[in-house]
Formats: structure tokens, sequence, C-alpha cells
């Protein structure tokens, strides 16, 4: 088979290959996946290339170009974790999606958006949204069950039947929980898919985590990649997750301070930056925290203070004190509400503990945390400090947003922790304008479908995420304390798993999570590694099994926002799915119903697993969902949340937004009608009774001690760290605008608007000689990669920024040539469970090493290879 011999009717989506390499480092010819043997279509199987018939194929090539009357309209959404969730619009000549628009008031019955008003601004989709369809057919999609012929990672595989892939998968499952217990198999569930009602990829309501539980072999991941350091603040402070505003309560404020949030990039809701921009024209002042000038701070014209990475729990406790000297807090507030902020709120039966502005005076350890205190830690001038803590002090109502990010290091939940302090002395909680996030959960949605009270998350043994690997290279010598072990109470507490196998659905975990080549050892070890995804994904190479799944278009669902927005958006099937692939629900149905086959003990699972399903729910699975969807919309939507409108009218219309009286702003009730805080107090808590409480930590999923008041800790690596005197720059590692993580990595059209490129500042750049364009590698001794460099001034110096996401390409010494920052990131346990993923000191230096920017001289050679009919 040559490389770019693709069937006549194959409907060929420009590959990465069709544009141009900015670099010129020329194209490489490598064979990507090696076929070994064809397994055409098993009985009962249809065996297909493409589910486009050739006449159609031309619709997709643009030729002729259609009109809009010619095409049949469909509304629709995305589905990923991508910060948000906007209308699409599928134009479809019949099966294919010619062209994708997006929300402009004219395509829902009814109009429940589209307006384009304050009240009722559109949802309109981002640039990953709209290019969508290059996703959809993209080279890189999975179009057949394929196994593993090579080593793990060697990218040979051989296509086989669903029926062969199950129930091999199946006997195999039996086997490792006979040999090896209930622990044996990893659940590495993620996000990719977690805001749908129905087909859902999380790693709590997951319907892997469901399958893996009612089978009975489990180890659930708990801590989450995203906001675990924040999570635990949220929780501890205010007793839920649910901290967030609306963001059309970003209008009201008077000052918005951007602590390591860059919504212009990062999206953090649907429609923030019009909300923001609202703020500004009516005068709102912007300050941005951050080791980056950010396109968010130029478009508002923010005050730009860089700050050394994870250094902000210090520059946070010396506003405080700034404050507290100042006698600018906002006593009224913190008497009435705040537990433990000073001696005076501190309850009696914790006397003689430590209270919060005693810690910030320096009663405690003899050191008041200054500005001058804190200007040499954080690198921001004491004056600075000063400034910020009065302005925002001063200024009311002001939302200081402590976005995740500076979380995402080792002890993150310091930093939020200490941002709820100041959010609470000032007294910006509960009110408009104000801002308690945090997590900042605002959309409390009725999500999901299915009868997940039953049987939703069992599991035998519980590790921070991404220490799986560490398990697994250590057992049977590991310390509860080192994988953050979750408490039991049974006769399984305190055992370490025994990891044999790992599941991934929805996620891309073994690209995404931290150390990889600490993962690439342990890998190793597995007897099974399952991927199910829609798309050939770097973690998949080193899967034994890849199952292709249905794309959000090719099934029916309705789609959730993303922590904020309150609105439904339907999500119909818009085409027949493509090649062999199944949706996630039809897979693990089926291989429930093949499991009780197999072990008699598991019976009836497959009925119970999928209730409202019969024995062909894999042939045939459309009924079933719209009865889920409709059991769904009746019973929560309309009866819990007193929607009116019917689901036949809703699937009409496209969309449902729920209209609010008054903008929704968290803590609002608490703070004027007395509603008691979700703690354990029923305040907010600096000081946390929970934490206060722990007598043996080695028996907590913690595993160390956590303060039970805020504190600057020094954080594993950092400027201020002897680390720098080897590896003298801090690499953080954001999110990409371009991306949803990895996701549309391998899309041509995003990839001619970025690249993937380390940032670094002109001053560094020019000691070591890099100019723009150069590439360079950047290295530890956990690993190296190897990526073009971009000079600016719009960064603090010592700093580098390479975006999380880009797909892995080792090669074989190792060295990952496509510039993902997960070789460098550090997978130590941070006691909450915050990933220190912005926690890495590195080396930066030119090299003659070639930079692949993500497999493009390999998309011609998948495309034929998952394309062809063999
Ligand atoms: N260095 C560094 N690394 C990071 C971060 C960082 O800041 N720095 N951020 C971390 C964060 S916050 C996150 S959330 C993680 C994200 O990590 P992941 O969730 O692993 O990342 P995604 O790239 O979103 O991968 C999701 C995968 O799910 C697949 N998928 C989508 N829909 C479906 C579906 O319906 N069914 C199935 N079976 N698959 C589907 C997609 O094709 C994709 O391959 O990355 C983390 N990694
Ligand atoms: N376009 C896009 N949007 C997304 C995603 C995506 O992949 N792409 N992913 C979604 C997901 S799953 C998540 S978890 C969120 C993540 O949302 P965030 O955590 O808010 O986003 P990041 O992009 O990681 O970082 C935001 C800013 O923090 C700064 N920063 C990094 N380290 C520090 C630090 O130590 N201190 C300070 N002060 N600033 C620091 C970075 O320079 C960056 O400007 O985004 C969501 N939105
Ligand atoms: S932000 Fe997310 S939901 Fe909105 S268009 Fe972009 S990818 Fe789609
Ligand atoms: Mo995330």
């Amino acid at each position: 088979m040559k490389n770019n011999d693709l069937p006549r009717d194959a409907v060929r989506f420009p590959s990465v290959n069709d544009s141009i390499d900015r670099h010129g480092n020329g194209y490489r010819r490598r064979d990507f996946l090696k076929i070994i043997g064809t397994a055409a279509g098993a009985a009962g199987l249809v065996s297909v290339g493409v589910s486009v018939a050739p006449e159609k194929a031309q619709a997709f090539a643009y030729e002729p170009y259609y009109t809009d009357d010619q095409l049949t309209t469909v509304v629709t959404s995305c589905a990923h974790n991508c910060g948000s969730r906007h209308v699409l619009v599928a134009h479809k000549k019949g099966d294919v999606i010619v062209r994708l628009s997006t929300d402009n008031g004219e395509y829902q019955a009814g109009g429940a958006y589209g307006k384009d008003t304050f009240e009722e601004p559109q949802l309109r989709a981002c640039l990953r949204g709209r290019s969508y369809r290059a996703r959809l057919y993209s080279p890189e999609r999975l179009l057949y069950p394929m196994k593993r012929v090579g080593a793990r990672g060697e990218h040979k595989f051989k296509r086989i039947t669903w029926d062969e892939a199950l129930n091999e998968i199946a006997q195999k499952m039996v086997q490792l929980k006979k040999d090896f217990g209930p622990t044996a198999i990893l659940d590495q569930s993620y996000a990719g898919a977690s805001y749908g009602v129905l087909h859902k990829s999380d790693q709590i309501e997951g319907l892997l985590g469901r399958f893996l539980g009612m089978f009975g072999c489990r180890t659930n991941s708990w801590s989450v990649p995203s906001y675990q350091g924040t999570t635990f603040s949220s929780r501890m402070t205010f007793g839920t997750i649910q901290d967030g505003n609306e963001d059309d309560a970003f209008a009201h404020s008077k000052l918005i301070i951007m602590w390591g949030w860059n919504p212009a990039y990062t999206f953090h809701g649907g429609n923030t930056f019009y909300y923001m921009r609202m703020a500004k024209q009516r005068g709102c002042k912007f300050v941005l925290v951050d080791p980056q000038y950010t396109d968010s701070a130029a478009v508002y014209d923010a005050w730009w203070i860089p700050i050394k990475p994870n250094t902000d729990a210090a520059m946070m406790a010396a506003m405080a004190y700034h404050i507290f000297t100042n006698n600018w807090q906002d006593q009224k507030f913190i008497n009435k509400f705040v537990l433990g902020m000073d001696a005076g709120t501190l309850p009696k039966e914790f006397a003689g503990k430590e209270n919060f502005k005693d810690y910030i005076l320096g009663t405690y350890d003899k050191q008041p945390k200054t500005p001058e205190w804190a200007e040499p830690i954080c690198g921001v001038k004491a004056d600075d400090i000063k400034k910020l803590a009065e302005m925002y002090a001063r200024t009311k109502p002001a939302a200081l947003k402590a976005s995740w990010s500076p979380g995402r290091a080792s002890y993150g939940e310091q930093y939020n922790r200490m941002a709820a302090a100041l959010q609470a002395m000032t007294g910006n909680i509960g009110i408009l304008g104000g801002c308690a996030e945090g997590v900042g959960k605002a959309w409390h949605s009725e999500s999901v479908a299915y009868p997940y009270d039953e049987n939703a998350n069992l599991w035998w043994a519980s590790i921070k995420s991404d220490r799986w690997a560490h398990c697994v290279l250590n057992y049977p010598n590991v310390k509860r304390e080192e994988v953050g072990l979750w408490p039991r109470e049974d006769n399984l507490d305190g055992q370490i798993p025994n990891i044999k196998a790992i599941f991934w659905q929805g996620s891309d975990w073994f690209n995404q999570l931290t150390n990889i080549n600490k993962e690439i050892k342990a890998i190793d070890k597995l007897e099974l590694v399952v991927c199910m995804d829609s798309t050939i994904t770097p973690s998949g190479i080193w899967a034994d099994y890849l199952l292709p799944i249905a794309t959000h278009f090719e099934r029916h669902d309705v789609a959730l926002p993303w922590y904020k927005g309150h609105y439904y958006i339907h999500r119909p099937k818009v085409i027949e799915p493509l090649g062999e692939s199944k949706t996630d629900f039809q897979v693990f149905t089926e291989m429930c119903y093949r499991l009780e086959q197999i072990d008699p003990s598991l019976k009836n699972l497959g009925q119970r697993y999928n209730p409202r399903a019969q024995r062909d729910y894999f042939q045939n699975p459309d009924a079933v969902d719209e009865a889920y969807l409709k059991a769904w919309w009746d019973g929560s939507v309309q009866h819990h949340q007193h929607v009116t409108m019917s689901w036949d009218e809703f699937k009409q219309h496209g969309t449902y937004k729920f209209k609010l009286s008054e903008p929704h702003v968290a803590f609002r009730d608490q703070v004027t009608k007395g509603v008691p805080f979700e703690t354990a107090s029923g305040k907010i808590e600096i000081f946390s009774t929970y934490l206060a409480g722990i007598e043996d930590w080695t028996k907590t999923q913690f595993g160390y001690e956590i303060p039970y008041i805020p504190k600057w800790i020094e954080p594993f690596e950092s400027l201020n760290h002897p680390i720098t005197k080897d590896y003298p720059f801090h690499l953080i590692s954001p999110h990409p605008r371009w991306r949803t993580h990895s996701i549309f990595n391998n899309i041509p059209w995003l990839r001619e608007t970025y690249e993937q490129e380390v940032t670094i500042n002109a001053s560094d750049a020019k000691k070591l000689g890099i100019l723009t364009g150069d590439t360079v590698e950047v290295w530890n001794e956990r690993g190296k990669c190897v990526v073009p460099a971009y000079v600016t001034e719009r960064l603090l110096p010592g700093v580098l920024v390479l975006f999380e996401g880009a797909w892995m390409d080792p090669d074989k010494d190792g060295v990952d040539r496509a510039g993902n920052p997960d070789f460098l990131t550090l997978d130590n346990p941070s006691p909450a469970g915050a990933f220190a993923y912005n926690n890495a000191m590195v080396q930066i230096r030119k090299t003659d090493l070639v930079h692949r920017p993500g497999w493009d001289d390999l998309a011609v050679a998948r495309s034929s290879v998952f394309r062809r009919d063999m």
C-alpha cells in the first residue's frame, strides 16, 4: 500500500501535509501505523471504508458550492472539555456535513437564542468549534477496531472485528479480576465528553466508572488535573464548588483582577469577554497578575503585574497584611460570616489554635508577611503589592477572579485558599460585581439521564490520578501516602492496588498527565490497555485495543454548559456514525452482555447496566437513547427544574435558556437571607474545622499534613530554589487557544493560526543566542522536548511558556520532538491532590534536533490506513 493511494471515493480532508512547514524543516516520511494483516468484515458486521457515497463526498470538497437552501440545517453543539458550550449549526447534503456555522439568530425555531442582547446574547462558537468538520473527517479518524501487533508504542496495529475485540477484552477482564482482584483495572476516563446528559466520559459520573464498578474491578483516579487544589480550597472554605457567578455579573464589577486568568485564550464560560467588555465600557479597571502579558490584558488595558510562578500565595498574604494593618478589612462581614479570620472569629472549641490574621501578622512564626517580605519571593515590588491591596480593599464591588492555573502546582490549594481569604476579608462574597471563585461552578444542571444512583461510583481502591505510574512501578513497595490512597471502611483499607490494566475513555491521559517518561516505563508492566476514542491519539498508540467511538455528531444527546451558562442545547444525531464507530454506551452495554456469559456471577449485567435497552442495542441504539433523554427531560428538567417546554418542543427549538430575574451570584442567599454556608460551621471557613480535626494524616487520602488556615508554603521547585543552578528557568504550561488540550492538534486550519512554540523573554533569549523561529531543546532530569522558540517582552525573565496538549512524538532516544511539556512536569504528590503541572524547572538551548509539529508527514499514510476498505 502506497502512502497516498487513497480510495477514490474517500472523503479526503486536506491534511497538515498540505500546509506549509514554516520552519523549513521538511517533511519526514515514516511508516506510521504499519498494518500487519487485515481482517475484513466479520460475520454480521459490515466493513466500510467511509460511510459516504462518492457523489456525496464531492460535496465535502466544496464542489459544487451548495447554497444554504440546498442543504439541511441542524442545530447542535460541541461536547468537549473546552471551557464553554456553544451552538454549532451543521449544514448537510445527504449524510455529509458540508458546512458548519454558528448562532446568528436564524436557526432556532422560536429563537431562544440569537437576540444578541445583554440578556440573551448569542452562543457563538470559537475557532475550534467552527473547524470541527475538519476533525470529524480528519485522516486521523479511527474507523475500525484495531489490535496491537508490535510492542507498545511501536505503532503496529491490525484491523479486527468488533466481535473479536469485545470478546478478547471481556475474556481478559475476567481473567485479570480473578488473578489480581478487584483493583486490577485502572479507570482513566476523563472529561473528553463530560458535558453531555447521556454519553458521558467522566471520573465520577462517567460511563466507564459505572461499567467497571458493576463488573466489580476498578481502581479509581481521584484527583482532577484541572483544579484539584482549587476544588479542595472551595470545599474547605465554602463547603461546595458552586462558588461561581454567571458571567453577566462581571459587567457590574468596578475592578476585575485577572489572577492567572486569560479568558481571551482559555475559555471559562460562554460570553465572558462580552460581559467584561460591558464592564470596561462602564469604567471598570482591570489588573492582571500573571508571568505573561496576555491578550486579555492587552484588550482590557490591564495593569500587568508580572509574578514569579507558584509564588502567588506569598503575594496574597502580603496583600492581606497591608489590608489588616491599614484596617481596610470589612470587619462587619467578617464578624457575621467568616470563621477563623481573626482571634474574634475563632470559636471557643478551637481556642489555642492559629487564626489567619495572627498568622499574617507573624504572631506565631515571628515573620510578619509584609510586602517587603513577599517582594523577593514573588518578584513583585512591595509598593505594587500595597497599591493592589489598596485598590482591591477600597473599590467595591471588586472581582478577584483567582483562576485555576496558579493552583495547578504543588500546594496550589494554598493559593486558592489565600484568594478566598482576600475575597472574604473585603466582603466581596455574595454581592453583585464581587467574586468568590474558586472553582466557579455557577450553573446547577440536572445532569444525568440514566440510573446513576444505582452503582454510580463503585471502586475498590482510589489513588491520585497522576501517581498510577509510581504505583505500578513500585508495587507492592508503595506507601499509601505516596499514591494518595483513599481510606475505606473495610478490609481493603490501606491495600495498594495491583494495577494490571488501563481503560481510556474520553481521555488522552497518557499524553496529558505528568512525567510521561515514567508512564512509558510503567505501561510495559500492564497486561491490558484499551483506548476508546473517535481519533487515533498519542495515548492510543500505546494501547492494545483501539475501539472507534462515534462523535457527538453521530449520536443523540443534550449538551450541558461548562460550569457557567444556564441553558441546554439539543444535540441530535446529525449524521450516521462513520466507519464502524459505536457510542461508548453501546460498547459498554455490549461488553456487559458478553461478560455475563463468561462469568455467571455477573447475571443480568447487560440489563442492569442499560435497563432500557434490549440485546440488540449495539445495532439499534436510537430509540433507547431517545427514551433516556425524554425521561430525563420529563423528570429532571420539567419536574425538578419546573420547565414547561415539552421535549418535542425543545428538540424543535434546539436550545432552552433559563431566564433569571437577576444575575446569578454565588452565596447571595447566604449573605442577604442568612442561609448558612455549606460548611460544618455554616460560615466561610478560613479556618477549616475539618482539617483542624485530622489527627493521622497518613490515613487520609492527602497523605501529608495540610494547614487548617491558608499559609505560604514553598513549592517543590521554583525560581527561589537551589535547583536553579542546573535548571534556571521555570516552565509553565497553560491551555492553548487553538486546541482543547490535545483535541484539534491535527487540524490544519487551526495549525495555520498558531504553532507549538516555547515563549522566552528577550533578555534571556539574547544571552542564549536564541531568535524567534530557532529550534530549541528544553529539558530537565525527567525528559527533553524539541520545539521552536518565540522571543517576546511579554513574559517575565526566567519563565518559559509551553502550551499543554501537543501530540507527543518521542524519538528513539525518548526525546519528544513535538514539544509536549508533560515530558518535563513533576508527578510528585502534592498533599491536597493538586497536579504540579506549572511547577517544573528546566534548561533551554539551541539545537540541531528537528521539531516535528505533530505527526504532520504521517497524516496521508494514516488516512489510507483508516479509510481503506481492507
Ligand atoms: N502540562 C500540562 N498538562 C496538562 C494541563 C496543564 O495545564 N499543563 N492541563 C490538564 C487539564 S486541566 C486537563 S482537563 C487534562 C485534559 O486531558 P484529557 O482529558 O486527556 O485531554 P483531551 O485532549 O481533552 O482528551 C480527551 C480525549 O477524549 C476523546 N473523546 C472526546 N469525546 C469522546 C467520547 O464521546 N468518547 C470517547 N471515548 N472519547 C472521546 C477525544 O478525542 C480526546 O482524545 O490535561 C491536563 N494536562
Ligand atoms: N482554549 C481553551 N480553553 C480551555 C481549555 C483548553 O484546552 N483550550 N481547557 C479548559 C480546561 S479543562 C481548564 S482546566 C481551564 C484552565 O483554565 P486556567 O487554569 O485558567 O488556564 P491556563 O491557560 O492554564 O492559565 C491561565 C493563565 O495563568 C497563568 N499562570 C500560569 N502559572 C501561573 C502562576 O503560577 N501564577 C500566576 N499568577 N499565573 C500563572 C498563565 O500564564 C495563563 O495566562 O481552561 C478551559 N478552557
Ligand atoms: S468554546 Fe468549546 S463549545 Fe464553544 S465553540 Fe469552542 S470548542 Fe465548541
Ligand atoms: Mo482541565
